[in-house]
């Protein structure tokens, strides 16, 4: 079923989406979708690797797992999220029994969990009516390269520069195949189609999301997995007049690829419709239960209150709810809510220093903190304060502070901060970390 496509992974030399419109790299570079497309999804993505990945619940995004491990941040672009700044979730490698991922099993999906909260996530297309539908795609592959022609004719463009930023195209569903290795596939195909965002997929653009609408709102369909992409002007092996392009008409053409016994080139026919590029993309509804079971467990804790979380935390430690954030289980001088911020064992005695500890360098005062990755997302509250005057407790928040240091312990779930004050003038201070829970 897939002969002539290849994975759209980044071997050389590969190119972002290809539109039939235009060959600006520019087009659609970047910039969420508007009109009868604004919110498609374009929010929902983050980058992986070299690749784009999808958020589909408070903490889990999911890509294509040919793509492989290896990297530890996801990170939502400002152009993706439209606030000031990027904003980096580190991976949790503890998951699934210490795998750090999950896969889908029979697909190329693979899902992941980062330490705290998405601002949003994409909901999942269920209904397996996605065929004639419209689709919005996105990826980070190959620009439009150059015209590649027949008989003078323009019949499709080789795959460009791979400058790996994120594009959005439109296209239409037109078929479900089925691989007996990957699963169900989404299949669209790259038609002449002159004034419209139509686009194709290229090298670079596997993990990228294809994005349904459903009663008004847009929903996550699939993740590309791979393309026709490799073309030859005749079926003779190894005499260098093949290409990966993306075509919109690629009759007189041939498909495959060089093998060994040079029978990998079979002539572009209409009748197994390769005679315009296709993508395949993993259908997401064919693996929704699946994958609702993986991420449930971060949809129920969404609607949890801080404190249900910290009671949910303090029975992991085989403590009883009776165990309040503002008493000491193990008598090591912590409140249990600072062993929670600090990611540590409320039940066994900790080392004197180890959530917050305060030294005096020359002429500074440097502070350090254990801080839990996903301490914000759990509605934990702190500040460093400090006073001159222990009897009357008259603490304030410590002002000028600099961040001199911050390193994660991934497999801990927590980051070591280092901040740094000039020494105070008054010849005693007291330091102390107020840590709280949001109501
Ligand atoms: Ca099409
Ligand atoms: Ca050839
Ligand atoms: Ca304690
Ligand atoms: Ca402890």
């Amino acid at each position: 079923m897939l002969i002539g496509s290849i994975l759209l992974l980044s071997a050389p030399p590969l190119p972002a989406l290809i539109f039939f419109e235009t060959g600006d790299p520019a087009h659609n570079r970047e910039v969420a979708p508007g009109g009868a497309w604004a919110g498609s999804g374009w929010h929902y993505q983050g980058d992986y690797k070299n690749f784009l990945g999808t958020m589909i619940s408070p903490r889990h995004f999911v890509t294509a797992r040919h793509l492989g491990v290896g990297e530890t941040e996801f990170i939502h672009k400002t152009y993706f999220s439209g606030v000031a700044s990027d904003r980096t979730y580190y991976l949790n490698p503890t998951v699934n029994g210490g795998a750090g991922f999950w896969n889908i099993t029979g697909t190329d999906l693979r899902l992941f969990e980062v330490y705290g909260d998405f601002p949003a996530y994409a909901p999942l297309y269920t209904k397996s009516n996605e065929a004639g539908k419209e689709t919005v795609m996105m990826g980070r592959g190959v620009t439009r390269g150059e015209a590649v022609t027949l008989s003078g004719d323009t019949r499709g463009w080789k795959w460009g520069v791979s400058d790996k930023r994120a594009r959005w195209g439109v296209n239409d569903i037109d078929s479900i195949v089925n691989d007996p290795s990957f699963g169900e596939l989404l299949v669209t195909d790259f038609d002449e189609a002159p004034g419209t965002e139509e686009c194709q997929a290229g090298s670079g653009d596997s993990g990228g999301a294809l994005f349904i609408k459903d009663l008004g709102t847009w929903k996550l369909a699939g993740i590309f997995y791979g393309v026709d992409g490799s073309y030859d002007t005749n079926s003779i092996c190894g005499d260098g007049t093949d290409h990966n392009g993306a075509m919109f008409e690629a009759l007189g053409f041939f498909i495959g690829d060089d093998t060994a016994e040079c029978d990998g080139w079979d002539a572009v026919t209409i009748g197994d419709d390769t005679d315009e590029s296709r993508s395949f993309s993993t259908r997401i509804s064919a693996s929704a239960i699946m994958i609702q079971a993986i991420i449930q467990d971060a949809l129920d804790d969404e609607s949890k209150t801080p404190f249900e979380r910290y009671n949910d935390w303090i029975a992991e430690f085989g403590l009883g709810s009776e165990s309040l954030p503002g008493e000491d289980a193990d008598h090591d001088r912590w409140p249990n809510v600072v062993e929670y911020l600090a990611g540590l064992d409320p039940g066994v005695v900790d080392e004197p220093a180890r959530p917050f500890r305060v030294d005096e360098l020359p002429g500074k005062i440097q502070f350090t903190m254990r801080i839990r990755l996903d301490a914000v997302a759990r509605g934990l509250i702190w500040q460093i304060q400090g006073t001159d005057d222990l009897v009357a407790q008259s603490y304030t928040a410590v002002s000028g502070m600099t961040l001199t240091s911050q390193t994660q312990s991934l497999a801990e779930g927590v980051e070591i901060l280092e901040y740094e004050i000039n020494q105070p003038g008054s010849s005693k201070m007291f330091y102390r970390l107020e840590v709280t829970l949001a109501p």
